[in-house]
């Protein structure tokens, strides 16, 4: 370990246990893979906004809390709150994912209404593990306001997966380039551990 990881460790460290003490830091969920996950039902909350400035490109659409750590075999509920009033319609083979997989109910709640799909026009993005297979298509928010996405499933094998959006939602032509091509905005990582 370097001396620079050393005194960061330390400073986060010494950070940690001054939020602690003040109490601006609770029990909260990890944020990191390398961090101990929560026991039991746990809801991850990711937001999709649309006020990121990504370098060299601009304003991209981007999620929060883009890796989260989990326990296999523990029910995890993903609740996202779409702020993106914009389409990107999902096209060729990518049209696969206007539908709810690998879901406990096999539907998802869409501003507490249960869907198995949303309209390949009025996607705006999809939150997609291929290695579980879980996936929740999003769509389009109301303008000036936001849509919430929820859907729970229980990871039943242990390691770490790729999430990705599989709408055209980024830069460039083809929309596959910026936010699309950069992780931590439309891709990330999950964590199961035992
Ligand atoms: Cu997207």
């Amino acid at each position: 370990m370097s001396l620079v990881a050393i005194l960061v460790g330390l400073a986060v460290t010494v950070a940690l246990v001054a939020g602690i003490a003040s109490g601006v830091v609770g029990l909260t969920r990890s944020r990191t893979p390398s961090a101990p996950a929560v026991r039991g039902h746990v809801t991850e909350v990711m937001k999709i906004l649309t006020t990121g400035n990504l370098p060299g490109t601009g304003n991209q659409p981007q999620f929060t809390n883009p890796q989260w750590t989990v326990h296999v075999n523990e029910r995890v509920t993903v609740k996202i709150v779409n702020f993106d009033d914009g389409t990107a319609p999902l096209m060729g083979a990518q049209m696969m994912y206007d539908k709810v997989v690998g879901s406990s109910t096999g539907q998802e709640l869409v501003a507490g209404q249960a869907l198995s799909s949303i309209p390949d026009t009025n996607v705006a993005h999809t939150f997609t593990i291929v290695g579980l297979p879980f996936n929740m298509p999003i769509p389009a928010a109301p303008t000036g306001k936001s849509v919430t996405v929820v859907a729970s499933f229980v990871p039943t094998k242990t390691g770490t997966f790729t999430w990705q959006c599989y709408a055209p939602c980024g830069a460039g032509t083809n929309g596959m380039g910026g936010a699309m091509s950069t992780m931590k905005w439309m891709e990330g990582k999950i964590k199961v551990i035992a």
